[in-house]
């Protein structure tokens, strides 16, 4: 059986809930296909989050890598097609707040995800789930981790393919915010579930 590392993130800034947690939770151990899923929660942490990403690679050894974010006041799932070499942005969770610094010094600028970004916003519109392609993962860490990834695929293991999918906040999120769109968790389970079902092949959307 092959298998997809599939990661959420802990909470961040003003979010006290990452919706991504509890997909990762439940998704843990389940099957899509050929592919068993794996999944890990990384921290928000400039310092530590790829390296994270990349210990925990180096361990599961995993054909695909997705990683998942929340992209609190989108209205879609958003698959992400592109990483950028950048780290700026917000404090995260120990303070830090890296202003215009490369992820990776002389490496590429960006990297295109190598997920099916198209297949996967075609799957979720055609099951009736709010979708786009993103342009941007912006500089914070779901770009950090996302470049991350591609960097280490090309570098290390150019046979694992890896990128991320941002969703939006959950309702339970958005009660406790009071300011973002939101989706049902079930909702957002089954866009995911689908994602992973056309990177699997299973997808019954072609
Ligand atoms: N979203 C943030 C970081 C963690 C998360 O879930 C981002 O979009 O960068």
């Amino acid at each position: 059986m092959k298998t997809i590392l599939l990661t959420g993130f802990e909470p961040f800034l003003d979010y006290p809930v990452n919706p991504t947690m509890r997909i990762a939770e439940e998704l843990d151990g389940t099957t899509v296909g050929d592919y068993q899923i794996c999944t890990r929660i990384l921290p928000v942490d400039f310092a530590k989050a790829s390296a994270r990403l990349i210990g925990v690679i180096r361990e599961v050894e995993p054909d695909v890598t997705v990683s998942l974010g929340l992209a609190a006041g989108r209205y879609k799932i958003t698959p992400e097609r592109i990483a950028v070499n950048v780290k700026d942005g917000a404090a995260d969770n120990e303070g830090h707040s890296p202003v215009d610094e490369p992820i990776e010094e002389e490496a590429a600028d960006a990297y295109f995800s190598t997920l099916p970004v198209r297949g996967m916003a075609d799957a979720l519109l055609e099951a009736g789930l709010p979708a786009e392609i993103s342009n941007t993962a912006g500089t914070y860490l779901c770009n950090n981790v996302m470049y991350a990834g591609l960097h280490y695929a090309k570098t290390e293991k150019p046979k694992m393919k890896s990128g991320f999918i941002h969703i939006p906040a959950s309702h339970e999120l958005a009660i406790r915010h009071g300011k973002i769109p939101s989706w049902s968790h079930g909702d957002l389970l089954r866009g995911v579930r689908i994602c992973l079902e056309v990177i699997a092949g299973v997808s019954k959307v072609e």
